[in-house]
């Protein structure tokens, strides 16, 4: 019998050999985020950051999509994508940062601030969506926020993005939720400056939902896809990478005559390496767990996602992930 925990050399072989069976059988399509197990990233067949997974969806064949992620991506994927299967192989595999808002509180917070505009980060639940203007992902908030009429902007759940584009955006008035990623927020001031030491040459990327006082010390901020940009065309060998640890493999991959560091050990977030090879194969098997929106909701989510990616264009969201 299968043990989807198990996760060895020898084994991963024979279950790599059956997920490539199980995925013609079901005509499906194995998708993965940057932070997923090294494995997991190395049997996909598209990916990247989670809208550009959701956009890569969209343009799919396959009529069963395995989203290798957290379960906001997922829902992404369905929202985007109503007719096809959107399976999650761990269905516990969700997001702290995205389970510190709820649809009750962000319709409160909007009663406190009538004329605002409500933007909410991709890190959230479909029924935040639905009750958003607009969608923003990490590449692209600075832009989105630039974009709207409002001066007053609710900005859910990130505080430490929220932050980060009011220092980019100082016309507009953001309005922040007291919410953070917990993987990023692990990274202290002390491991920047540590690494620095151990690593004089190196450039220095985080990811804005790291904290302010890490960001300081940063020489670029930006979104996983805007990392393999900016590595890709920078003339540095050594790069100290402030976020979460999946995002090495495939930084190391295309990149093999440069040198990528984490400030710490910490960075690694427990949902995303939830899935192994074994619940994939186990996922394709049982076509299991199925991720649906709810139609009103879908509707309402799509409106805040599709006004987003009129802002920055399919063209551009298919740059971030480089397919
Ligand atoms: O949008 C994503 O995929 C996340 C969570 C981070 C990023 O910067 O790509």
């Amino acid at each position: 019998m299968m043990n989807p925990e198990k996760s060895d050399l020898k084994y991963n072989e024979m279950l790599k050999k059956k997920i490539a069976k199980l995925k013609q059988k079901r005509n499906a399509v194995i998708i993965t985020h940057n932070y997923q197990r090294d494995e997991v990233q190395e049997i996909a067949d598209i990916s990247g950051d989670s809208l550009a997974l959701s956009q890569a969806a969209v343009r799919t064949d396959a009529d069963v999509i395995v989203f290798c992620g957290v379960r906001f991506m997922a829902e992404s994927a369905s929202i985007l994508n109503p007719d096809k299967m959107v399976l999650l192989p761990v269905i516990e595999a969700g997001c702290p940062l995205a389970d510190m808002i709820t649809p009750e509180k962000l319709r409160a917070k909007k009663k406190e601030h009538p004329g605002a505009a409500v933007v909410c980060y991709v890190n959230s639940s479909a029924e935040v969506k639905a009750e958003s203007d607009i969608a923003c992902t990490s590449s692209n908030a600075v832009e989105i926020v630039k974009s709207l009429t409002e001066k007053d902007i609710i900005f859910v759940p990130d505080k430490n993005l929220g932050r980060y584009v009011q220092s980019q955006v100082p016309e507009k008035n953001i309005i922040l939720w007291e919410g953070f990623c917990p993987t990023h927020i692990r990274v202290q001031e002390e491991d920047m400056v540590k690494a620095k030491k151990v690593h004089p040459d190196a450039e220095v990327i985080a990811h804005p939902e790291c904290s302010p006082d890490v960001l300081a010390l940063a020489d670029h901020i930006c979104s996983t896809g805007g990392m393999f940009t900016y590595v890709k065309a920078s003339e540095a060998k050594e790069f100290i990478i402030s976020t979460e640890s999946g995002m090495l493999y495939k930084l190391q991959k295309e990149n093999p005559d440069k040198k990528f560091y984490l400030p710490t050990q910490n960075l690694v977030c427990a949902n995303m390496k939830l899935i192994t090879l074994g619940w994939i194969a186990h996922s394709l098997e049982n076509l299991v767990y199925e991720v649906k929106v709810a139609d009103d909701v879908r509707e309402k989510a799509k409106r805040a996602l599709d006004r987003m990616l009129a802002v920055t264009g399919e063209k551009k969201g298919a740059a971030i992930a480089g397919y």
